[in-house]
Order: C-alpha cells, then sequence, then structure tokens
C-alpha cells in the first residue's frame, strides 16, 4: 500500500517546521512535532520480527466507529490502515474506511502529551503541577475520598461527568458506573452537549426521536438540509456521508443547504446555499409557511388529521385563544406582526424572493428529505428552531412515506454489543448536564420549576467530588471557561477530582489526582457500532496491539482495585477478568446469533458480522401517516403537535431568568448574544458559530500535529468584514467579547456570510496573561442555558475581531 502524502515524515517533518514556528505559541502543535520519528536512520534499522497486522478501533464521539488494520513490528506501530472488511457486499462497493483522524493514531499514541504514570496534584488547583505516585496510593486516596465524601454528604455530592472520548465496553465509563452503583451511587444528569434542545423537544413534538435514513433520498425530488455537515461530522466509510452520497447519485435530487457556511457537504453534494444568519432558522420557517398559506399550496384538512395547534380549532385547552401557529403566521397572535418574507428577510439575511421561491420548492416537490443538523439546535433559542423544522415536514406533508423524513437527523441501529452491568443508581436525583458548574457554585437554584431538576426538590449539598474520565469539559468544552476555570480552582467547592485521560489535556489539570489510561491500539474491548453508521450496523472485536506503555492500565483492573480498598472486589469483578468479561459479552450474543463462530475464531479480527437494516424499515411514523386514528403518536393528543401542550406546561410553571423566553408554538425568539441583542451587537457586531471540525473530534486528536496541518484551526471572516478590519488571509487575529479574549489564525473567505463568523471547537486552551493562545472557543462562549431544556447556547455568540 502507497504511504499517504500527510504521512510522508520526511515531507511532514519540514512543513511542520515551517508550521510550527509560524505557530511557535500553539503548544500542541510543536509538541506533536516531537512525537514524529526524526531520524530516517533510526527508522531504516534492521529488525527480528517481521511486521504484522492487528485490529483496533477508534472509539471517539463521531457517531462512527471504524476498525483500525495497525501494522505492528517488535511492538512498535507503525502505521494504521483502513481494515479490510470480507463482507463488502453488505455496504456496497465500500468499506468502514478510517477518516484522517483515525488513520492518524500513532502519533496520538506516541506523543509527549502522554499521561505515564498516576499523579496526584502538589500545587494550586489548575496550576497543572503534579507528582508521579503509586497505583496502590492512587487508587486508595479515591476509595478514601468516596468514603468521606459519602459519609459527610451523602451520594448525591458524587458527580459522575459528561466525557465521550472512548466508547468502551468493558472499560472506562462503564467501569467507573458500575464501581459508583455498587459503592452508594451518584448524581446523575440528563441532557448531552450534543442534542440537549433537539432531544429534550422531540418528545413534546413527535412522542419519539426519530429520523429516516438517508437511503430514503433514493426515492427523493428535493433534499433540505439545515445545518446538517456530513462531510465533516460523519467522516466514516460505512456511515451516513457514503450512504447519502450514493442515494443522491441515484435519485439525482437538488440539494439545498441552509447554514452560515458553505460547508464541504455543500460542496460534495452540489448544493444551492442559502447563508442563514445563526438562531434564525424559526423565523424562516415561519415566512415559508406564510407564502404557502398565501399561495393556497398547502390542504389544512390534511395538516389537521396529522397535527394539532396549525389552526384555533385544534387548540389543546391549555392555549390561549388565538395562540395557533396561524396567529401567530398571519398576525393575529399576541405579537400582532405578519410573519411576511420580507419580515424574515431581515432577520435570516436570505431575500424575501428567494424565500417565497423556496415554499414553492418544498411544496410542490414529490417527496422532499427535510432534515438537520445539530447546529441549528446548539443555540439559546434551540428549541425554537428545531420544532419549527419537524413542523415543516408535516405542515407541507413531506413526512411518513418514501423519500421524505421527520425533519431530524437519524441515529443508526445498533448491533447490540452488551456494556459492563450494572444496578440500578440509588440516587434519582438529575440535573441538565450543562448546569454542573452551577451545581458546584450555587446548589441552592436548582428546583423542578427553575433548571427542570428531576427526581428531587432540591439539592441537597451541590457537587463536592468529581470523577472525569475521557472527558474534556473543565478546562475546554464546557460554555464560559473563564467562569469555569474560577469555580474549579476553588477547592473548598468542589473539594476532589479525579482526571482519567490519555494526554495532559487543559481538564487534567485540574485533577487532584490524574490518571492515565491505555490509548484505543493499547486496548482489547467487543464494542458496537456508533450511533451514526446509518443502516449498517455491526460489531468490532479489538485487541490491544501493542502492550500498554509506562504504567498506563485499562480503567477496568483500576476500578477493581478501587472496590478492593472499599471492601466489594469480588461484587466488582464476579471472578471475572476484562478478558473474561469481553469474551462473556460475546457468547450471550452468540447464544441469540447462533450462526456465529466461537470467539477464538474471531478475538482480534476487527469488524464481525456486518449487518444492513432493511429500507423498507427506514421510514418513521410510516403507519401513523397511512392511518393516524389507528396509530397514534406519544404525545397528549396523539398527534404531532405544533402547538406542545408539554411546553405550555412549562411555560405555565416554571420560572425563567429574566430576558429568556419559551413559548409552545414555533415561534421565532430573539436571543441573548445573537445579531437581535441591538445592545451588545454594537459592541460586538459580529455573530459567532462554532463547528465541528474534521481537523479534530471536540478536543480529541486536537494535539495531532499532521492532522492539526492538513486542517488548522481559523475563525472564517468574511472578505468585507475583514476588509474593514485591514485582516489578511492567514493573519493572526484577536477575537473578543465581554467572556474572554483568543487568539487565532483568520481565514479570509465568502464561504461564510458577512457579518457571521465561524470556528471550529475542540482546540486546546493555552492561556497567557488571560488571553487563549490556543484559540479554544469557549473562552468566548457563554453559560447561559436554552429556556425550554436547559441546554448549551454553545454556537449563540457575539465577538468583535482585530488584528493581532
Ligand atoms: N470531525 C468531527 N466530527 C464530529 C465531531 C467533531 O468534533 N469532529 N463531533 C461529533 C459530535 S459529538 C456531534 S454532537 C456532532 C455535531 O454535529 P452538528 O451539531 O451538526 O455539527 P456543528 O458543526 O456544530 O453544526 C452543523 C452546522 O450547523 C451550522 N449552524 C450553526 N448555527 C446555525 C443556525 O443557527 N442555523 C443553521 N441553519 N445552521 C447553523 C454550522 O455552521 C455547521 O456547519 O458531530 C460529531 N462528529
Ligand atoms: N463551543 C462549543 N463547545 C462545545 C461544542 C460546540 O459545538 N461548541 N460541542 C459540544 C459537544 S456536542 C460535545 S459532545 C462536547 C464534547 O466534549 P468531551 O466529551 O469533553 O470530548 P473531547 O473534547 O473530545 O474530550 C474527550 C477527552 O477524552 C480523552 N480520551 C480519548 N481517548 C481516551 C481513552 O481511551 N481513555 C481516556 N481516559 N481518555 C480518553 C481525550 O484525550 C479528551 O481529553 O463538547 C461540547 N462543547
Ligand atoms: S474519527 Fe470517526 S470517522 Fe474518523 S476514524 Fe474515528 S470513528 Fe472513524
Ligand atoms: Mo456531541
Amino acid at each position: 500500500m502507497a504511504t499517504l502524502p500527510f504521512l510522508n515524515i520526511e515531507t511532514t517533518r519540514r512543513k511542520l517546521l515551517e508550521y510550527s514556528s509560524k505557530l511557535s505559541a500553539t503548544a500542541a502543535v510543536a509538541s506533536s512535532l516531537a512525537t514524529l520519528p526524526l531520524s530516517k536512520k533510526a527508522s531504516a534499522t534492521p529488525t527480528s520480527a517481521p511486521a504484522e497486522f492487528k485490529y483496533s478501533a477508534c472509539l471517539v464521539n463521531c457517531g462512527s466507529r471504524c476498525a483500525l488494520k495497525v501494522k505492528v513490528q517488535d511492538g512498535r506501530i507503525l502505521q494504521v490502515e483502513p481494515a479490510d472488511t470480507d463482507s463488502d457486499a453488505v455496504f456496497g462497493e465500500h468499506q468502514i474506511r478510517p477518516c484522517l483522524r483515525g488513520r492518524s493514531n500513532k502519533f496520538r499514541v506516541y506523543n509527549p502529551d502522554r499521561l505515564k504514570y498516576p499523579m496526584k496534584r502538589v500545587g494550586k488547583r489548575g496550576e497543572g503541577k503534579f507528582e508521579r505516585i503509586s497505583w496502590q496510593e492512587a487508587t486508595q486516596t479515591i476509595a478514601d475520598q468516596l468514603t468521606r465524601v459519602y459519609d459527610t454528604y451523602g451520594p448525591e455530592a458524587v458527580y459522575f461527568q459528561y466525557g465521550t472520548g472512548a466508547y468502551y465496553h468493558t472499560q472506562g465509563r462503564e467501569a467507573w458506573l458500575r464501581l459508583l452503583t455498587q459503592a452508594g451511587g451518584y448524581l446523575n444528569y440528563f441532557n448531552s452537549y450534543s442534542t440537549a434542545q433537539i432531544n429534550g423537544m422531540t418528545p413534546f413534538t413527535w412522542g419519539k426521536y426519530a429520523g429516516t435514513h438517508f437511503t430514503e433520498i433514493e426515492d427523493s425530488d428535493l433534499v433540505v438540509l439545515f445545518s446538517l455537515n456530513l462531510s465533516e461530522t460523519r467522516m466514516s466509510g460505512g456511515g451516513q456521508v457514503e450512504e447519502m452520497r450514493r442515494a443522491l447519485e441515484k435519485s439525482g435530487a437538488k440539494v439545498i443547504l441552509i447554514d452560515p457556511r458553505y460547508t464541504d457537504s455543500g460542496v460534495v453534494s452540489d448544493a444551492e446555499w442559502l447563508p442563514i444568519k445563526p438562531t434564525t432558522d424559526a423565523a424562516l420557517v415561519a415566512a415559508l409557511i406564510h407564502t404557502m398559506l398565501k399561495e393556497e399550496l398547502i390542504d389544512e384538512e390534511q395538516i389537521s388529521k396529522y397535527a394539532i395547534g396549525f389552526g384555533r380549532d385544534t387548540l389543546p385547552a391549555n392555549a390561549a385563544e388565538n395562540g395557533s401557529y396561524k396567529d401567530y403566521i398571519l398576525g393575529s397572535g399576541k405579537d400582532g406582526v405578519e410573519k411576511t418574507p420580507q419580515w424574515a428577510a431581515t432577520i435570516t439575511g436570505i431575500p424575501a424572493k428567494r424565500i417565497v421561491q423556496l415554499a414553492r420548492e418544498i411544496a410542490n416537490a414529490k417527496a422532499c428529505y427535510i432534515a438537520q443538523g445539530w447546529g441549528a439546535q446548539r443555540h439559546h433559542n434551540g428549541e425554537h428552531s428545531v420544532h419549527a423544522i419537524q413542523s415543516l415536514c408535516v405542515i407541507s406533508g413531506h413526512f411518513g412515506r418514501a423519500g421524505t423524513n421527520t425533519g431530524n437527523w437519524a441515529y443508526s441501529t445498533k448491533y447490540g454489543v452488551p456494556l459492563l452491568p450494572r444496578p440500578a443508581n440509588p440516587v434519582k436525583t438529575a440535573i441538565p448536564v450543562f448546569s454542573w458548574t452551577d451545581a458546584i457554585e450555587n446548589p441552592e437554584i436548582f428546583t423542578p420549576e427553575t433548571l427542570g431538576l428531576k427526581g428531587a426538590d432540591k439539592l441537597q449539598h451541590g457537587i463536592k467530588m468529581m470523577i472525569n474520565q475521557a472527558g474534556n469539559v473543565l478546562g475546554n468544552q464546557h460554555g464560559d471557561l473563564n467562569r469555569t476555570r474560577q469555580i474549579l480552582a476553588d477547592d473548598s467547592k468542589c473539594e476532589f477530582i479525579v482526571v482519567i485521560d490519555n494526554h495532559m489535556t487543559p481538564t487534567a489539570k485540574f485533577a487532584d489526582i490524574l490518571l492515565p489510561e491505555t490509548t484505543y491500539l493499547e486496548a482489547s474491548d467487543l464494542v458496537d457500532n456508533a450511533y451514526a453508521s446509518g443502516s449498517n450496523h455491526f460489531m468490532i472485536s479489538m485487541e490491544n496491539t501493542i502492550e500498554p506503555m509506562w504504567e498506563v492500565r485499562s480503567t477496568y483492573d483500576v476500578c477493581a482495585d478501587i472496590a478492593g480498598h472499599l471492601g466489594f472486589k469480588q461484587t466488582f469483578t464476579e471472578g471475572r477478568s476484562q478478558a473474561q468479561w469481553i469474551e462473556k459479552h460475546y457468547n450471550d450474543i452468540r447464544a441469540k446469533r447462533t450462526y456465529l463462530p466461537e470467539f477464538e475464531k474471531v478475538r482480534g479480527t476487527g469488524v464481525i458480522d456486518q449487518q444492513r437494516a432493511k429500507k423498507e424499515d427506514s421510514i418513521p411514523f410510516a403507519d401513523f401517516y397511512q392511518d393516524p386514528a389507528a396509530n397514534p403518536l406519544t404525545t397528549p393528543s396523539g398527534k404531532f403537535e405544533i402547538f406542545a401542550t408539554k411546553v405550555q406546561e412549562r411555560v405555565d410553571t416554571w420560572v425563567l431568568p429574566d430576558g429568556h423566553y419559551m413559548t409552545a408554538i414555533p415561534e421565532y425568539v430573539p436571543v441573548p448574544n445573537s445579531h437581535m441583542d441591538l445592545e451588545k451587537f454594537q459592541k460586538f457586531p459580529l455573530q459567532m458559530t462554532g463547528f465541528h471540525t474534521k481537523g479534530h473530534t471536540h478536543s480529541t486528536y486536537a494535539n495531532v500535529g499532521v492532522v492539526a496541518e492538513a486542517v488548522p484551526d481559523e475563525i472564517w471572516i468574511n472578505p468585507i468584514n475583514a476588509q474593514q478590519r485591514g485582516i489578511e488571509n492567514g493573519d493572526m487575529v484577536h477575537v473578543f467579547n465581554e467572556y474572554g479574549k483568543i487568539l487565532v489564525a483568520a481565514k479570509v473567505t465568502n464561504r461564510v456570510m458577512p457579518d457571521v463568523t465561524a470556528m471550529p471547537q475542540g482546540a486546546w486552551s493555552v492561556m497567557k496573561n488571560g488571553v487563549d493562545i490556543g484559540g479554544c472557543i469557549n473562552n468566548l462562549t457563554s453559560h447561559l442555558f436554552s429556556p425550554i431544556t436547559k441546554g448549551n447556547p454553545q454556537h449563540t455568540n457575539l465577538v468583535e475581531i482585530q488584528k493581532a
């Protein structure tokens, strides 16, 4: 196999030197440079054993799960290749090929940022000063602290932090949660950083979350994508991006992309791009429906058959008389404003004429596939955008039949590999995931009516101890990092923090005890396909391709030791090693799928048993579409709720902070930190949205130099705005607002609309004199929750930019 250009060591080394001299402040790049074998002579040293291939997997949170074929020699990784699966017939003519990040794993493993030994903090919390300790001392300290916090505050004071860096089945998160539930419990969270608004809202609209597989586009004549960027966020060859490409090849459907950026997906699918200002999707939808009503392009009788709240006649009992969506659109609702295309044009930035034309295109399409990625919902008013886009499907009649969708983004079928089992958590209290800093700082503000607290009327003591496994939210991924760092630095608030990672991340610096875990390539497991493999599903048997280096260990063994200190090792292990759990899980599957071979035959062979969901099973709510009376939805009305009865209950009973607003219909709501926040907009006149870049998966892989070289982190600025500020492509710029200031390179491009900027999220934060020279976006984001689901508003930001 030919070497990939970006893995050519000599070229890479030269380019990296150029690159790192430009960006010498960027610690991540500079340190990765040191990982490359710089001496040609060293790599040419004759070796004794022949090279062999072993199989691992990339367990990161990109929605895919790719097997990695790893070439090893003398216990060292030479190269990572795509696994050649034997049943291409299942997926068509392609494989579950890993993307550039998966292929770069060698550089993630041999990285000088690696954590090598257990350590304890010696300086102030957050300062990053540590001392090496033994595993015995580390595990004993954790057991002692857990006992102390349980005895002093009770189990609700122990928090297992959100962290998505590694989806293991028999170590990592699963091992910690088994340990904690057996030890006495921990404070739960609900929501995710990914989908708080869409997953929180959809039960009120569709009853349950579902999306149609992209294979259905084979039968579409029009595809409308809101904030959906498969080419960058679903890069696996076995996943959704490939499915969509093939389906488009068959149908030749026109693609319309609604996004502030002309994304890679726009390029790949030859889409027409309608640039839209962030937070305004609900305004666009309102004007689309306005046109459909005025031009009589929709059938109101049909809408009433499937939905409530479009007109007054189908409003539920808790609605105001003029509270229908049609009232809102035609100007007879409580704001008295007609939602004309001209009205929407000033808010969204899309010309009124184009809005009218889009309404006609959607209404006249035979089968329009309408979907949304999760960018439009990661906003302060994200719930309303979600609701509007879903309602558009129902109102225009594009759901429940071939070639259509629900407005959502499909999850994939899981193969069904078991996780380490655990008893139910004895603690029932759950906080919204984005509220954890408040659960440390002001636990008294938590009630069911203020922050949607579940399982209790109030929090007892807030968070006093935190376990942070494979997550970087503490120092990198949460909103408003300056505030977050201040809260964490005070060790009288959250008294004890354990961090388990592979690398010395910004979060690791906040650990009291810091533990090194195996990287994917040093670990063994049996894992499922991930949540975005499209209609494909399979399992992967991975075996450590090299021996774990230094004192790095699997967290299964670490948690077993902690259980031992607490006196229940046997309960934790049930007498099994991790390898024996893996084998047990396989045999449990084999008991049902009797055609599978014995474990010995498949152990460590990568992808096993590829399956594909049937296309006819792909369309959600098809039975409801056929006969809504016989197959009602699980909403209170049994129909899709354009007026969401359950949201109105919150409107009536919940207490919101000043300036926050919620409504039961899909209204456009102007929000803080958007261009409609007029006072702030004068000071910070650029909207800024983050995006998930192909250069890293959040912060994972962001310390790998070869990938950083291929996909640098840059802030996208439209030439008009750049010229106003004397900024040229490649210039280093300061981006700032009331929350903080960062330094990053500028990409001057027409691929982002004027007055909107966009930057990748996930770069490692490196603070120097109050400025983040690592360019992490979260020094500029806020911690204001969205009103209905208390989700993260991390894409809703205003900034100003200056040449540095
Ligand atoms: N390469 C890579 N892949 C990933 C990840 C990664 O970090 N890197 N992360 C993974 C994870 S955990 C998740 S949750 C998903 C995230 O998937 P998404 O949430 O869909 O990804 P984003 O890039 O945040 O947003 C998608 C698009 O929304 C646009 N957008 C922002 N605001 C608005 C708006 O108000 N309206 C409209 N119409 N568009 C808007 C952005 O410009 C962006 O192009 O991706 C997964 N895949
Ligand atoms: N501004 C802004 N912020 C965002 C987002 C955004 O769109 N904009 N997106 C949000 C979203 S959707 C998400 S899901 C979160 C993601 O936030 P996180 O879940 O924190 O994900 P990562 O940043 O990738 O951090 C994962 C950590 O796991 C570590 N890791 C990787 N492999 C292993 C392993 O095998 N063992 C151990 N112990 N550690 C490992 C990595 O080194 C890394 O430190 O970020 C959120 N933050
Ligand atoms: S980051 Fe995602 S697409 Fe890339 S190799 Fe890993 S699992 Fe596959
Ligand atoms: Mo996510």
